[in-house]
């Protein structure tokens, strides 16, 4: 018997978490889990979500967000001291380059001279001053209706 609803069922770490699809888990507790990713950039690459089908960042439910990130801070010294790692990549994507709709956490071991290119990202320096502080106000103005809803 199917246990998930729409759009839970067609949702690929939500069968992950109801333990509909295999993977090697490495944490769970209440509130989320933490698994190796199947296309790792190294060794050791993990994915953290949390239980509930919450598509991005911005959709996770203020409540959860201490634990879960909490959880980030574990995992990556876990994975760290795990792969004799350097330091590590904790990295999230929002909807754009993210393949899969349900939130998730990269925590991906690294070492300086990896190799990792993907992350050089090109910058884009600001046309000039008057350009930096128009985009600061836009922001700060957003915030503000954000923040009286
Ligand atoms: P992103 O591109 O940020 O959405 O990353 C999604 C990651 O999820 C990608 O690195 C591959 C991984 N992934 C996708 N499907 C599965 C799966 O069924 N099992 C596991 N373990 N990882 C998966």
């Amino acid at each position: 018997m199917n246990i998930l609803s729409e759009p839970e069922a067609a949702c690929t770490f939500c069968r992950i978490t109801a333990g509909e699809l295999p993977a090697a888990i490495v944490f769970e507790d209440e509130n989320s889990l933490a698994f190796l990713d199947r296309r790792p950039l190294f060794a050791g690459h993990c994915l953290l979500i949390p239980r509930a089908h919450h598509p991005t960042l911005p959709d996770l439910p203020p409540e959860l967000v201490a634990a879960l990130f909490a959880n980030v801070c574990l995992l990556a010294r876990a994975v760290e001291e795990a792969m004799g790692a350097e330091g590590s990549f904790i990295g999230i994507n929002n909807r754009v380059s993210q393949s899969v709709p349900h939130l998730h956490v990269h925590i991906v071991p690294r070492r300086r001279g990896d190799g990792l290119k993907g992350f050089f990202w090109p910058r884009r320096p600001y046309a000039d001053e008057a350009q930096m502080l128009m985009t600061r106000d836009k922001i700060c103005a957003s915030l503000a209706a954000l923040l009286q809803e």
